[in-house]
């Protein structure tokens, strides 16, 4: 059919125009489709051009009765497309929701529970005691000055224990803690009497690797200091810690001697019938209190230090210290 312009043929286009765009509109799947359409319909070369294209050939006072109903029409259409558009929209997440569909109540995976490592586990067990006695956790830096390690602590110039051999030193006057003694003197710097603390923490000493040394070990110390403590407050808290720690199990001090303390002691535990020294501890040294200007006639204080991984080893049975070090889980999550 060749195309005609009179206005009946024009307003008939239009109709005509309209109902297959309103089954189109209604049969269309995506949004590409629609937008297909769209472009069909309503675009620069799209039908409806098409029609008003013709409407410059009627006479003029017709002109305006297509226009307008080629608007509303063009209205219709956009409001058509925006529907359904919509609708396709909504149907395409229900679809992909169904397809993607998420069970939140499915086991996941299996990740085996980790644990804490044993040393410290046997640090927080050893904490836990003292704090159950009253004790607050004190730390300190792991780098030292000669003066925290060393000289507060009333070590001599040329003690063994500041040899080369024996300690890391990093330069100026800066080494690796030793022990944790100088976390007591710096907490005992800040605070006033009555202290009672544990230090916890890592220590370092230019040893050998073998099955029961590490150049890089850990420690707790304790410190209580007080006005009228003495040595029979030291050997009920020693002997109460021991025997919470390994059980009910004898417990035995011997004399000996540290520059720190006075009188010194090593404490031993009798562990599956043999005597087993496990930590060492003394009346802080009036030298040490003077230093820091505590009074040694009103103040005195009582020390304890141990070795975490002898107390780790000896609870556990186990027999070489490198075994703490290696991470080899098959050993580790024995306990
Ligand atoms: C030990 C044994 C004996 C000790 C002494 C001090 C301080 F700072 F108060 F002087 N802290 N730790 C001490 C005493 C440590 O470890 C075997």
């Amino acid at each position: 059919m060749s195309a005609t312009f009179s206005l009946q043929d024009l307003t008939r286009q239009l109709e005509q125009l309209e109902a297959e765009a309103a089954s189109a509109i209604a049969a269309a799947g995506s949004a590409a489709d629609l937008e297909e359409l769209r472009v069909g319909l309503l675009g620069k070369k799209g039908r409806l051009s098409v029609v008003l294209g013709a409407m410059g050939r009627l006479p003029g006072e017709e002109r305006p009765l297509v226009g307008q109903r080629a608007n509303v029409l063009k209205e219709q259409v956009q409001a058509l497309l925006a529907e359904r558009l919509e609708n396709v929209k909504g149907a395409a997440m229900a679809e992909r929701l169904e397809r993607e569909r998420l069970d939140v109540t499915a086991p996941c995976r299996y990740v085996p529970p980790g644990h804490r490592h044993p040393l410290i586990a046997t640090i927080e067990e050893i904490v836990d005691i003292f704090a159950g006695l009253g004790y607050r956790v004190s730390e300190g830096p792991e780098i030292e000055t000669d003066h925290y390690n060393f000289t507060a602590l009333n070590i001599p110039e040329h003690h063994p224990a500041r040899d080369m051999q024996d300690t890391f030193y990093l330069g100026g006057d800066r080494l690796l803690r030793t022990h944790t003694s100088p976390v007591q003197i710096r907490h005992l710097e800040a605070n006033p009497p009555p202290v009672r603390i544990v230090a916890p923490g890592r220590v370092f000493r230019r040893d050998a690797v073998d099955a029961t040394h590490s150049p890089v070990f850990h420690q707790v110390e304790v410190l209580a200091l007080d006005e009228g403590l003495d040595f029979s407050h030291l050997r009920g808290t020693v002997t109460t810690f021991l025997q919470r720690f390994f059980g009910d199990l004898p417990v035995r001090f011997r004399a000996s001697y540290f520059p720190f303390t006075e009188p010194s002691a090593e404490v031993d535990v009798q562990w599956r019938g043999r005597w087993l020294e496990v930590m060492g501890c003394g009346m802080v040294d009036p030298a040490v209190l003077e230093g820091l200007g505590i009074d040694p006639r009103t103040h005195s204080g009582f020390a304890a230090g141990l070795g975490v991984e002898r107390f780790c080893m000896v609870r556990h049975g186990i027999d070489d210290i490198r075994r703490l070090y290696t991470s080899d889980l098959r050993f580790l999550e024995q306990f």
